[in-house]
């Protein structure tokens, strides 16, 4: 197919409640929703995950904008035969800035699959009618404040909790959590804030009866995770790490990984993140899909992966109303006693509730096919 145009819109939305993490707070996302459209007029949505600085990768929403604007709907917009299966190929001359790849990639088969009026669950091999949700709560002011927090998210039915954790809040609040929610689905993410001299203190968490430990040590340090994984019972997951198939193979062979959190803007989209589902699956890795704080576009990409049948772990896919007073799609994303449904509809199964977007539009852009 040929994509006659592509949209970029920069919204800028606040989180109905701030998000902390080892590495900062997030009370606001600049977000860069991508649509592309084909000649007959069909249209397909991505995202850009990035974050507003370079702390969760290097990649920022503004590094994205530069990478998208400068090269890659030039390489899209310029090939007379886009699709699912070259669009990858298409952007591969520039290297790294998977996020701005993803959003435009997965805007592309989020096309194809309407074209073909196929859900996108179903186009990528999904065969779930709805998915585990899990909710991922922040490091709270106090840990009876976060209790307090957890206590919430059991009552509105989340299936699994995911602490984030960071040296000096850790092992205590742990013991305090499992003191008051002994039998909850718990696992925790570091988002990189350890140090293999923290080994002691790590060591510790076998303590607590955890679904796994999401990301202790920096991302390009598999040695480290190497060694922790052979000490500790509770299986490594790795999120920051895996941003190809290729790091997940040397991350597999060194002994790093237990399991994966896949994250589809993180590894460019589709193409890499189905061969890295394969891989895993393949391998008997433990799998699931993690979120960025998505508005309800990136979110119907997730709901479409965790769909896969080789998904083995809650996700970290929560409600419209976990991330937003208002969410920018219709229908919004619904939890229901732990899940959330697969839409029927083609492609990821929403559509953009306009009114909601101009509220927090900060500006657009288009770009056209270049004809001769
Ligand atoms: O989308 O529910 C979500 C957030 C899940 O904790 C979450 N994501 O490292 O896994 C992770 C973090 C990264 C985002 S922090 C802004
Ligand atoms: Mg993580």
């Amino acid at each position: 197919m040929e994509i006659e145009k592509i949209e970029l819109y920069g919204v800028q939305m606040p989180l109905a409640r701030p998000f902390r993490t080892s590495f900062g707070v997030t009370s606001s996302r600049h977000v860069i929703l991508v649509r592309v459209i084909e000649r007959g007029g069909e249209e397909g949505w991505g995202e850009v995950v990035a974050g507003e600085g370079p702390w969760y990768s290097y990649e920022t929403y503004e590094t994205a904008l530069y990478v998208l604007d400068k090269f890659l709907i030039k390489n899209v917009l310029d090939c007379e035969d886009i699709s699912k299966n070259n669009v990858w190929a298409v952007m591969s001359r520039v290297k790294g800035h998977n996020m701005a790849k993803a959003a435009l990639e997965m805007a592309v088969w989020d096309l194809e699959a309407r074209l073909a009026s196929q859900p996108l669950s179903r186009f990528i091999g999904g065969v779930r009618s709805r998915i585990e949700s899990g909710v991922s709560i922040g490091i709270a002011g106090s840990v009876s404040e976060l209790l307090k927090i957890i206590g919430t998210r059991l009552d509105e039915g989340y299936l699994r909790i995911k602490l984030k954790i960071e040296p000096g809040w850790d092992v205590d609040v742990l013991s305090r959590v499992r003191r008051e929610y002994p039998d909850v689905p718990l696992q925790v993410d570091a988002n990189a804030a350890y140090r293999l001299r923290d080994l002691k203190t790590l060591l510790k968490l076998d303590e607590f009866d955890l679904l796994m430990l999401e990301q202790p040590f920096e991302h390009d340090d598999l040695n480290g995770h190497a060694i922790l994984s052979r000490k500790l019972r509770t299986p490594i997951c790795l999120d920051e790490s895996i941003t190809s198939l290729n790091a997940l193979k040397t991350a597999y062979k060194l002994g790093a990984v237990e399991v994966v959190n896949l994250k589809p803007g993180r590894v460019g989209g589709y193409t890499e993140g189905l061969a890295i589902y394969r891989f895993a699956v393949d391998v008997g890795l433990g799998f699931w899909i993690g979120g960025m704080l998505e508005t309800g576009i990136g979110r119907g990409h997730l709901v479409a992966l965790a769909s896969l049948p080789g998904v083995s772990y809650p996700n970290d896919i929560s409600a419209s109303s976990r991330y937003w007073k208002e969410d920018i799609v219709e229908p919004l994303w619904v939890q229901r006693n732990g899940y959330i449904d697969v839409p029927n509809k083609s492609g990821i199964g929403v559509e953009v509730k306009w009114g909601a977007l101009k509220k927090y539009l900060e500006w657009q852009r288009e770009y056209r096919k270049a004809r001769t």
